[in-house]
């Protein structure tokens, strides 16, 4: 399997993922905006020019939250997904979406406001209103935890989705005062090896 990547981005998702199934795979490193994610030859792997993305033999896949499942169902053999008959599954299915659909959008909007745009075009208002939505979306994730060390119980895929994001919004300075559970669950993922390995990826 060969995964295109970038340091700090949503692509260590997948990294980690492999790690903790400890799968072989090659790297093909990006650094983050750099000229060859624009390349046509790029862009036929993935048409929006980013990360991740994962060939594996015949088949190209974009989408880390795709990937994520794809990965599961090849290669998992039943590891980290819970029974489609039990409670967890729909847990699982919820908290794998719930990343991009919820969180990711105020990272992304926070990152623009305070990394990306020169400092006279930032704007305080939008950069506000990410960050107090960023901890209105951990609030939910922190009720999810109520009771659990993982999203859906046991450990699962889910976690490389709202596990990576919660993990980048507390790197992001979100502030986690009053969510007791992300924090610790956010302590919990940081000492897995296998998301180590991903960080330094
Ligand atoms: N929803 C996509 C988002 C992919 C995405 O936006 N990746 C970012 C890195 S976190 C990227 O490649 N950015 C490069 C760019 O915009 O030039 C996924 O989850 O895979």
């Amino acid at each position: 399997m060969k995964l295109f990547h970038a340091p700090n981005s949503r692509s260590m998702r997948i990294v980690w993922l492999l790690e903790e199934l400890g799968l072989e795979y090659e790297l093909i490193g990006f650094k983050l905006g750099e000229k060859a994610m624009r390349e046509p030859q790029y862009l036929k792997l993935n048409p929006m020019g980013r990360v991740p993305t994962l060939q594996d033999g015949d088949v190209t896949i974009f989408e880390s939250g795709a990937i994520v499942e794809y990965v599961l169902a090849r290669y998992g053999g039943g590891r980290m997904v819970p029974e489609r008959d039990s409670l967890e599954f729909a847990d699982y299915l919820q908290w794998l979406h719930y990343a991009e659909g919820m969180i990711m959008p105020q990272v992304n909007i926070i990152i623009v406001e305070t990394l990306f745009l020169p400092e006279e075009k930032r704007n305080p208002t939008n950069l506000a209103r990410a960050q107090k939505l960023l901890n209105k979306s951990l609030q939910a994730v922190e009720t999810g935890l109520e009771g659990r060390d993982y999203v859906a119980g046991e450990f699962s895929g889910a976690e490389f989705m709202t596990g990576h994001a919660c993990v980048v919004a507390e790197r992001l300075g979100a502030d986690l005062s009053d969510l007791p559970n992300v924090k610790a669950y956010v302590e919990r993922l940081k000492a897995r090896p296998a998301l180590q390995k991903a960080m330094a990826a």
